[in-house]
């Protein structure tokens, strides 16, 4: 008998079912065209407007990228991180909750405080689809200090999972690169609830994992990774590394090197100047 039957017959007979599993339909969310938006488990997904483009706007905190069709992983300051994961502290580094922006009702979501995430695809323009798979989020009182497999964050003490793209069915959110086109422009903003966050610290640490790309083993439409990395920001409060073993320093002292060379430049610029204006002058 059908399930339909079964259930117009037990409303009929006044019989109140338990409620049924969710069944692992394969719920698609589909972001490829203009404006388009949409909910899975209570969060909020929606396209980006065009915004202001290039390094400084976007500040990352985790940069993922393949050419093997699908790309994987989360950020950390630990290292070594997952192959597809970037491994410069400056683009995959730890954050914490509070390094989140709160946004109360955005536009065209349920009404509510959410974690605003913002996440730049960078994909062929001749093959613009991507598909995320996999997004979830995890909280951990204190940093990873091992990175290397999924493992390494999922089964390390005090971790808990407090939202997943794959609760109760197996989500896929189809994206499009046109509508954020280029390295550093935004393509679509997450909203995570708060809620899920319940008995969370302000303090504690975030870890985002997300999956993009062919999904091994999985059924239904899927778009490959291709060309260029995906990144996952926190609109301009991501922090740097709080700590890089030595790298800080390294960076510094590269920095003040570039300090001291510019300065020559700019002497030996002033020098050739004045050297041109006295010939100009003879
Ligand atoms: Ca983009
Ligand atoms: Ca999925
Ligand atoms: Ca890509």
């Amino acid at each position: 008998m059908k399930l339909h039957r079964i259930l117009r017959l037990a409303s009929t007979a006044g019989l109140v079912l338990p409620l049924l599993p969710v069944v692992a339909s394969g719920a698609e969310l589909d972001l490829r065209t203009a404006g388009a938006s949409g909910t899975i488990n209570q969060a909020f997904f929606t396209n980006t407007d065009p915004q202001p483009t290039g390094s400084g706007y976007i500040d990352s905190f985790v940069r993922l990228r393949s050419n093997a069709g699908f790309e994987q992983g989360y950020n950390a300051t630990a290292r070594p991180v997952m192959p597809d994961v970037n491994t410069s502290p400056t683009f995959t580094h730890d954050i914490r909750l509070s390094n989140v922006p709160v946004v109360v009702n955005p536009t065209g979501a349920a009404a509510g405080s959410y974690y605003e995430f913002l996440l730049d695809i960078n994909q062929n323009a001749s093959n613009p689809y991507l598909t995320l798979y996999a997004l979830r989020f995890y909280t951990n009182p204190n940093a990873l200090t091992m990175a290397a497999t999924l493992a390494d964050l999922t089964s390390a003490a005090g971790t808990t999972l407090r939202w997943d793209l794959d609760t109760g069915s197996d989500s896929r959110i189809q994206l499009n690169y046109i509508f954020g086109s280029g390295s550093g422009s935004g393509d679509m903003y997450a909203y995570i609830p708060i809620s899920a966050f319940a008995g969370a610290s302000s303090s504690d640490y975030l870890y985002l994992y997300s999956a993009f790309g062919t999904e091994p083993g999985g059924t239904g439409t899927y778009f490959e990774a291709n060309d260029g990395y995906e990144e996952w920001t926190s609109r301009g409060s991501s922090t740097p590394p709080p700590s890089v073993p030595d790298g800080g320093n390294s960076l510094a002292l590269l920095g003040m090197g570039l300090i001291g060379l510019e300065a020559a430049r700019r002497r030996i610029s002033r020098g050739s100047l004045r050297q041109a204006s006295r010939l100009n002058a003879a």
